[in-house]
């Protein structure tokens, strides 16, 4: 049995390669895994509805079910594209949802999870915007917009952003701030991180901790995997 680290998949439109990607490679580890850690950005856009799911997202929604059903544990942290996960992630799926990222126990490994949008303390701009997002009232004043415009809107604000960087995964890796992210995290009693957001994957070991970036799916799978007590991360 083994655990699957993934991030920043995006998926919008279950036509495109890296959604079809996805589900293939998460049909391939049914009835394998002892959980799935999804660390963000795993959705272009997602509001969680009580009563109402987006419709692209049916075949990943599906495909996480029949995980669930075949004996994964499902863990997903938040992203800075998809918060308030609601009701369907923590009860119809019975995922565990950390908001802010968290503490993971894995064979006796104190594993630190995080999206990996907070790891740049001087941005305060966006750590403003990220706490107003979050807030419960500004999440129960999106909840009134209608599910159909809310999706119009994400839809083009993906294309708008999709036109400035082609819709590739070019990020910059801030690695001084990650590894100093890293190093607070080993110094709480954790041994190891892991991120996603730079779309850049990474994986760094010091003094026995280990701290991995995972990386963005334009090109084909990417993601670590934690089997027999070691740590691999893909494409290797
Ligand atoms: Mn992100």
């Amino acid at each position: 049995m083994k655990d699957i680290f993934l991030a920043d998949t995006h998926l919008l439109d279950p036509r495109d390669d890296r959604y079809r990607l996805l589900l293939d490679f998460l049909d391939q580890q049914r009835g394998q895994l002892r959980s799935l850690v999804m660390l963000g950005d795993i959705f272009e856009f997602w509001l969680g509805y009580k009563h109402t799911v987006f419709s692209a997202y049916l075949p990943l929604l599906e495909c996480l079910r029949r995980l669930r059903e075949a004996g994964a544990e499902l863990v997903f942290v938040e992203g800075n594209h998809d918060f308030h996960l609601g009701p369907y992630f923590s009860e119809t799926l019975g995922c565990r949802i950390l908001p802010d990222g968290g503490a993971l126990e894995r064979d006796g490994r104190r594993i630190f999870i995080a999206h990996g949008d907070l790891v740049n303390p001087r941005d305060t701009g966006y750590l403003l915007l990220r706490r107003f997002l979050r807030h419960r009232w500004t999440r129960r004043l999106m909840m009134l917009i209608p599910p159909d415009t809310a999706w119009r809107i994400a839809l083009w604000a993906s294309h708008k952003s999709s036109r400035k960087n082609g819709g590739r995964d070019h990020h910059r890796l801030p690695r001084e701030d990650l590894v100093n992210y890293a190093r607070q995290r080993f110094a709480e009693g954790y041994d190891t991180v892991i991120t996603g957001h730079f779309h850049v994957p990474l994986l760094h070991r010091e003094n026995g901790h280990t701290l991995i970036a995972l990386g963005g799916w334009s090109k084909g799978p990417s993601y670590a995997v934690l089997e027999e007590n070691v740590f691999t991360l893909y494409p290797v």
